[in-house]
């Protein structure tokens, strides 16, 4: 079998990101399988532990078959976070500095008591402090937004940028909220957290076992992202977005108008 250049693929994902440019794809060509992807994403992530990043959390993607449906791949992935990923709620990003952003609304968890490695998840309560609408900015460092699942997970899940809304405690159910998108006022998308893995609270069993797969263990203090539940749509600039999830609140999403736009 001919080695795959782990380093070499996480430094063309890298540079990607870096310059806002998008490559083709990899995976197919190099014969990059979803074991040797995650390799990959794990290559990826250290380069921006190297220039001082520090991991927050992790995110899961493709739990809702919107997501799945809207990508082309079937299969539930994650992704880590950095703390250079978090933008403030009510905060501003600049489109420019990314290749084709897309925003979705997701349910985020605050970590607190996890089990051991390969112990279930005991209680929900006892594993999530509290719970909060948040807004992804996902990114695909591939042409077009399109890729195959080793590409996907290679790069990091398409993990670009995150906005978490107001904690709040876990409330008794989670499984059937009503979630929207708001772009400009505008509705972009409406859901339920149903779609989430019919509950998003199996993202989180899901997330242990997957990550725990490689090693991974989530840490208390950590942010989690369930997967959004409806399709992504793109961030414009000069956009205003609201992720709204019933009972849980609003994150909020600006976008700098762009460089040749007004400035007001
Ligand atoms: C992959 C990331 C998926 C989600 O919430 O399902 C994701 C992508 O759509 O590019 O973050
Ligand atoms: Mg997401």
């Amino acid at each position: 079998m001919i080695g795959v250049d782990t380093a070499g693929v996480a430094e063309q994902l890298g540079a990607a990101a870096d310059t806002a440019t998008a490559i083709g794809q990899l995976a197919a060509e190099i014969g990059l399988d979803a074991e040797g992807a995650y390799a990959v994403q794990t290559a990826l992530v250290q380069r921006r532990l190297d220039r001082g990043e520090h991991l927050v959390g992790l995110k899961m993607g493709l739990t809702s078959r919107a997501k799945m449906a809207q990508v082309g791949v079937d299969e539930v992935i994650w992704g880590r976070l950095t703390d250079v990923m978090r933008v403030p709620d009510g905060g501003t990003v600049d489109v420019g500095g990314f290749i084709h952003p897309r925003v979705e609304p997701e349910v985020a968890f605050l970590l607190d008591r996890l089990p051991e490695p390969g112990e279930p998840v005991g209680s929900f309560a006892d594993a999530v402090r509290a719970v909060a609408p948040a807004i992804e900015l996902i990114d695909s460092r591939y042409a077009n937004f399109t890729f195959s699942l080793p590409d996907v997970i290679a790069d990091n899940a398409s993990a670009a940028a995150f906005v978490i809304g107001p904690w709040s405690p876990v409330p008794d159910g989670l499984d059937n909220l009503g979630v929207l998108l708001e772009v400009n006022g505008r509705v972009a998308q409406v859901g339920s957290t149903a779609a989430i893995l019919g509950d998003p609270r199996r993202a989180l069993d899901e997330g242990l076992r997957l990550a725990g797969r490689h090693g991974v263990r989530l840490r208390q203090g950590w942010v989690f992202l369930a997967g959004a539940a409806t399709a992504a749509v793109p961030l414009p600039p000069g956009a205003h977005v609201r992720a709204v999830v019933e009972k849980l609140g609003t994150a909020t999403l600006r976008s700098a108008p762009s460089a040749g736009g007004r400035h007001g």
